[in-house]
């Protein structure tokens, strides 16, 4: 039998566990990525682990998510990650160079290799033949130190494609279509491979875009081969030496195989308020709207922008509405600039925003109250872009563009027979000057500010849980609903000021009624339905519950990232034995589960007590994962 591209990865980097059978594998991590939004904790965690650097090839800080600077503290996360990147011999990636899945797909990423990144979307470099995965800070700074990373045992799906894009389908209609088909729950643990003859006409920034979009699918990661198409773009980036062949062997078997005709894609757009709920764009034509916003890492490639210049060149905004654009990388502004698509673009009425994530995580650019904001970024959830009752759409560059034009969504067969034909760049202009690169310096002093605090720390287990269910939550609730990020994304590395925040979209009085439990020895459990911490990794949506002294969620599933962040926090992620348990709880159930530690170590059945029923529940963990879970976190077990 022969091996799938991500089997030969996988199995290259093997260092715990079997590929053959369900269960979890330990795999060596070659690259590391943080964000400054995840990173200051990922860095103050991987401090706390005393090591005297880092022990992947190459590890990336990068400087694009807080860059609104209101107040003091992003400047002073900004310095922290500065110095303790100097300090360690991490590549520090400055404010303005980018959005770091866009620098390091353009940078960084080689094919064959593994990359590990405290954001949901690192799964980008899988455009580039990488296995990149999304986990927590925490696991990040294990990867730095030169601990394996653990995840399910993957079952590997097969996207077979054929045929190429045809008319105004682009790449992001490819991953609204994968959307359609696998939805944004019940695909924890798989990693799709994209394969087949229809892989060869897409360029690595398309491929990136739909890898991106694999966080939404819930997949652990999405994986494309690396062939000519990738040599071209590496070539073009002055990094041939960086490229090597990687195609599946004939005979590779897949758990699954979806067919899908690239000539059958037609323009798609995710509806309010998830990236699951798609809908062909033609649709919603005369949909009006109020705001357009282009960018993010999901559509921010030179090839994208200067396909909006394109339809923008020589027209006007509509005056309805607001439109932003966000280049995806300094790289990519600058070409805009040299090529005259900046000036279409400006002469066209657009905002043009920092290349930063920016609107994308509802820092600035909040659209206006129940206004349509369409974007082309990849989440659309509920309150994100910072206006609790706003409407988001997702859609490709190309009917974002239209749309700001004309003001309301336009079936774009409608306009013409194709987008504008942006050829694949050549080269691109390399500059590195934004990139500090520095050699462990183990006297170079850390810089931290008034906001940046000592990750807490959780105590043991606790022998028996007692306490209150302190919230009931619904289906697909998000890691945006249990820690918000926009305006109160300052917080973040200040774990005491941001649990303030937990659930406040849902439940903004959780946090006071929850820490008065903690208060008073009592503990609180959070109750949830499916699919329980979707998208973000940010394991603040673990550590500041954590931080409130909750020790459980009772859910009827869990999200991969999240689950592990749990654990990883000493919080255990307990599933319903039978999903009708769910509705005959309600808050303010008194909760009880004694001996529950014992019982998690036995690995015996789970009993607890909600109100005056006794529910039955699973932990779906390995003994690796229990002995985390009992240590009372990852910080405190000898994992670490
Ligand atoms: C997101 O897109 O939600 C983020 C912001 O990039 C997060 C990381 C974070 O919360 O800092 C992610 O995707 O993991
Ligand atoms: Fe940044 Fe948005 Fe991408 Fe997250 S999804 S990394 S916030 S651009």
């Amino acid at each position: 039998m022969g091996r799938s591209v991500v089997g030969r990865i996988l199995e290259s980097h093997l260092l715990d566990g079997r590929l053959d059978r369900p269960g979890e594998i330990g795999v060596r991590i070659d690259q590391t990525l943080t964000q400054d939004a995840t990173g200051t904790m990922a860095y103050l965690q991987f401090e706390a682990m005393g090591k005297a650097g880092i022990e992947t090839d190459l590890s990336v800080s990068y400087i694009d998510h807080n860059t609104a600077q209101i107040g003091f503290e992003n400047a002073d996360d900004h310095r922290y990650l500065q110095s303790v990147a100097a300090r360690y011999g991490v590549v520090l990636s400055r404010a303005g160079n980018g959005i770091c899945h866009q620098v390091h797909l353009e940078r960084f990423g080689k094919p064959g290799t593994t990359l590990l990144g405290s954001d949901s979307h690192t799964p980008t470099g899988g455009g580039l033949g990488q296995l990149a995965i999304g986990a927590g800070g925490l696991d990040v700074a294990v990867a730095m130190g030169g601990g394996a990373f653990y995840l399910p045992s993957p079952e590997i799906i097969l996207v077979r494609l054929s045929g190429r894009l045809r008319g105004w389908a682009g790449a992001k209609d490819l991953a609204l279509l994968m959307l359609s088909i696998l939805g944004t729950k019940g695909n924890v643990g798989a990693i799709l491979e994209y394969g087949g003859p229809g892989v060869a006409t897409l360029s690595v920034p398309e491929r990136a875009t739909v890898a991106n979009m694999g966080a939404e699918i819930g997949v652990s990661s999405s994986v494309f081969p690396s062939d000519e198409a990738t040599r071209r773009f590496l070539r073009a980036q002055g990094r041939e030496a960086d490229w090597t062949a990687l195609e599946a062997e004939p005979g590779a078997e897949y758990s699954r195989i979806i067919d899908v005709d690239l000539g059958a894609v037609e323009p798609m757009a995710a509806c309010p308020h998830s990236p699951g709920n798609v809908r062909p764009l033609r649709e919603l034509s005369g949909l009006r709207v109020d705001q357009v916003c282009i960018g993010s890492c999901t559509n921010s490639s030179l090839r994208d922008m200067r396909s909006v210049a394109t339809i923008l060149g020589g027209k006007t905004v509509s005056p309805g509405v607001s439109l932003g654009i966000a280049p995806g990388s300094r790289q990519v502004l600058r070409a805009l600039a040299a090529d005259g698509s900046l000036a279409a673009m400006v002469g066209s009425g657009a905002r043009v925003l920092e290349s930063a994530c920016g609107f994308c995580i509802g820092s600035g650019f909040s659209p206006g109250s129940r206004a349509v904001s369409l974007r082309t970024s990849n989440r659309n959830f509920e309150g994100r872009s910072g206006t609790a009752d706003a409407e988001v759409y997702l859609v490709g560059p190309e009917a974002a563009a239209v749309a700001a034009l004309r003001g309301e969504v336009t079936d774009l067969g409608s306009i013409g027979p194709a987008r504008p034909a942006i050829p694949e760049a050549g080269t691109y202009e390399v500059d590195d000057s934004m990139l500090v690169f520095a050699a462990p310096d183990p006297s170079a002093e850390v810089l931290r500010g008034p906001n940046i605090g000592e990750p807490p720390r959780n105590g043991p287990f606790p022998e028996s849980l007692s306490g209150e269910l302190a919230i009931k939550v619904g289906d697909k609730v998000t890691t945006d609903h249990i820690m918000p990020a926009g305006a109160r994304l300052k917080y973040r590395s200040n774990v005491p000021a941001y649990a303030a925040f937990v659930f406040e979209g849902l439940d903004p009085l959780f946090a006071t009624r929850c820490g008065a439990l903690r208060d008073s020895g009592r503990h609180g459990v959070i109750v949830a339905g499916e699919s329980y911490g979707q998208g973000s990794s940010r394991e603040h949506a673990a550590l500041c519950p954590m931080y409130l002294g909750v020790k459980a969620v009772l859910a009827r599933s869990f999200e991969r990232i999240h689950a592990a962040n749990l654990v990883n926090f000493g919080i255990a992620p307990l599933v319903f034995s039978d999903p009708a348990d769910y509705e005959a709880v309600a808050r303010g159930d008194a909760v009880e589960a004694p001996g529950l530690k014992a019982a998690i170590a036995a690995g015996s059945p789970l009993r607890v007590t909600i109100g005056s029923r006794t529910i039955e529940c699973a932990l779906e963990l390995s003994a690796r994962q229990r002995a985390i879970l009992l240590a009372g976190g990852l910080l405190n077990s000898a994992n670490a």
